[in-house]
């Protein structure tokens, strides 16, 4: 990769990421040199092991898999495109000034819509476009703390399938996974506060 580990003010690419993210100047600025920060070996590019040390996803309780998404396809590095890219999803909705939304641009990331691509992904590991059980049962088990036992965890998981499952095939699709959070605020709860 042609990163280099030097350490600049401005980001490369910072306008065709601006473009795509949403972030304002200012923000992509702070988030460039968060990037920077966790960047401990001024490799110019990020690890799992960097990520890990950003405060609001090791409490999280899908934190791990939310560190798995900057890596698509068995990558182990991010560069700071793909970390923008990733963290845009988290961008609260209201951040931004709404007016300057180009209708002939692409749904900006931090929609409705792509948040909960997001999220269903968080949930979809084996990718078939739909929430197993087993796969269900798995996030809860991340989710929850270890009051819970196994069968009760069991019976949550066909409870949560089961409410959502319209078609009856014993999974939750995407289309599923949306009606079923349509009362659901996402917006704000899938917004992390990343700069401080
Ligand atoms: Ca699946
Ligand atoms: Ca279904």
């Amino acid at each position: 990769m042609g990163a280099r580990g030097s350490h600049s003010a401005v980001p490369p690419d910072a306008d065709s990421i601006r473009r795509e993210t949403g972030f304002s100047q200012a923000s992509l600025l702070r988030l460039y040199h968060r990037f920077q920060a966790l960047d401990r070996d001024n490799k110019g590019y990020l690890s799992r092991m960097d990520l890990q040390q950003i405060g609001a996803l090791a409490v999280n309780p899908l934190g791990d898999r939310i560190i798995e998404s900057f890596f698509p396809d068995g990558n182990h590095q991010v560069d700071f495109a793909g970390f923008a890219r990733v963290l845009a999803h988290f961008r609260p909705v209201d951040e931004e000034d709404p007016g300057m939304q180009d209708p002939k641009q692409p749904e900006p990331l931090n929609s409705r819509m792509n948040k909960l691509r997001f999220a269903f992904q968080l949930y979809d590991l084996d990718r078939d476009g739909k929430i197993s059980r087993n796969e269900m049962l798995q996030v809860l088990r991340l989710m929850v703390g270890v009051q819970v036992t196994e069968e009760q965890l069991e019976s949550i998981a066909d409870r949560t399938v089961q409410e959502a499952d319209i078609d009856g095939d014993g999974a939750v699709s995407f289309m599923e996974f949306t009606k079923s959070l349509e009362k659901m605020n996402i917006e704000q709860k899938m917004s992390i506060r990343i700069l401080k």
